[in-house]
């Protein structure tokens, strides 16, 4: 694995776990750890339980006792990380999104389908498809219990930088970073909202904003653009994206991907309408999934809380007993679990990188329409 902060410790804790819960066809061993930092690198190897710390990603690489590759750092990393290992015949599995740009995207899946053909495996790990309830969602889509799709509502509320004091982390650069809300956390609703209707995004009209421009540097930052007073810098990515869009099957959607939503934490919610019917999820409160069946009368329809718990439910059988509940860290598990099943079955892991080099292609429209602005158009006398 490469990287050991937020992504590299939800990771680790899936790779020391997965065997444990679940009965795979192989079984991993957690061998090395790749960080720039010496002293740091071999502190989180120790904590998070990898055998090896190594401060040269390529040594990962080299060495025939590691066959999967975690990439777990930003997104400026990805394509040069993915694309050695492809090409070194390891198997990729890389945190979201998938690159910082389309062309590092597109190179991305073209190694990952050369690599494919001499049977190494690769997925973008868009986590959020294997919570159990939105697994279910998707299950019941597919099984027609919505029927036609007309909207899809899809948000992502965070609230961490709300205080213009909260320092410009490499998440507010985009040469690290590619972009900031957008990217971050609107690349997951646009995989959930795909990957619960089974559609595509056709066409895109967007805003962006930036609502605090420049915040402290962040402590052993050096050399950030210029642009801010005395230890400040600049802001170069947007702080919220809010867009709507065309579904392939006919339908409309709307996405808003924030980080000024004061209060809310980790709000990924989708609501997806149907002719049928109606789901809606919102991730904190991550074991329910809401359903409205309109065939029912209207006298005794309505939205019902489905509590995604059953051993019948997606991954759930493997826990704990009804009512129990999973948690965040659970959704990283299941997907090293299904990894390492496509790996030993040979079959192509989801979302492959080119699902993955859709999602850059929609974030990079949303930010072409942003930035023309020309479909925007004023209220008169405001
Ligand atoms: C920060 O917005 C973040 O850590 C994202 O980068 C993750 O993908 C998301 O799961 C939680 O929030």
């Amino acid at each position: 694995m490469i990287g050991y902060a937020f992504m590299g410790r939800a990771h680790s804790q899936a790779w020391r776990s997965v065997d444990a819960f679940f009965d795979l066809p192989l079984e991993p061993a957690m061998v090395a750890l790749a960080g720039r930092s010496a002293e740091a690198t071999a502190q989180a190897a120790e904590k998070l339980g990898w055998a090896h710390a190594e401060t040269d990603w390529k040594r990962l690489i080299d060495r025939d006792d590691v066959q999967i590759i975690d990439i777990c750092t930003p997104g400026d990393s990805h394509a040069e990380i993915a694309i050695a290992a492809l090409e070194a015949g390891k198997h990729v599995i890389c945190e979201k999104p998938l690159a910082n740009t389309v062309a590092e995207a597109e190179a991305m899946a073209a190694a990952a389908r050369a690599a494919a053909a001499r049977g190494a495996r690769s997925m973008v790990a868009f986590n959020y498809r294997r919570v159990p309830a939105v697994a279910l969602a998707r299950r019941w889509v597919a099984e027609g219990r919505l029927g036609e799709i007309r909207h899809v509502r899809a948000q992502y509320l965070q609230d961490w930088i709300v205080d213009p004091e909260f320092p410009l982390v490499w998440r507010l650069q985009k040469d690290k970073a590619g972009s900031g809300a957008l990217g971050d956390i609107g690349a997951h609703i646009i995989d959930t909202a795909e990957y619960i209707t089974g559609e595509r995004l056709t066409g895109v009209s967007a805003l962006t904003e930036t609502f605090v421009k420049e915040r402290p540097l962040a402590s052993g930052s050096a050399g950030l653009s210029a642009g801010g007073g005395a230890g400040r810098g600049t802001v170069t990515v947007d702080d919220a994206a809010l867009f709507i869009g065309r579904l392939s099957g006919g339908g409309l959607a709307s996405f808003e991907a924030t980080r000024f939503a004061t209060g809310r934490k980790n709000a990924l919610r989708i609501e997806v309408n149907g002719s049928l019917g109606s789901l809606a999820f919102d991730f904190e409160a991550m074991n329910e999934l809401w359903f409205h069946d309109h065939t029912l009368d209207g006298a005794e329809a309505g939205f019902r809380r489905v509590l995604a718990t059953e051993s019948s439910h997606p991954y759930v059988g493997a826990w704990w007993p009804p009512g129990h509940g999973l948690g965040y860290e659970h959704s990283f598990t299941h997907e090293v679990k299904d990894f390492i099943e496509a790996i030993a079955a040979g079959t192509a892991p989801e979302p492959s990188f080119d699902d993955g080099l859709r999602v850059q292609r929609v974030l990079a429209a949303v930010e072409r329409s942003a930035a023309d602005g020309s479909r925007f158009t004023t209220v008169e006398g405001s």
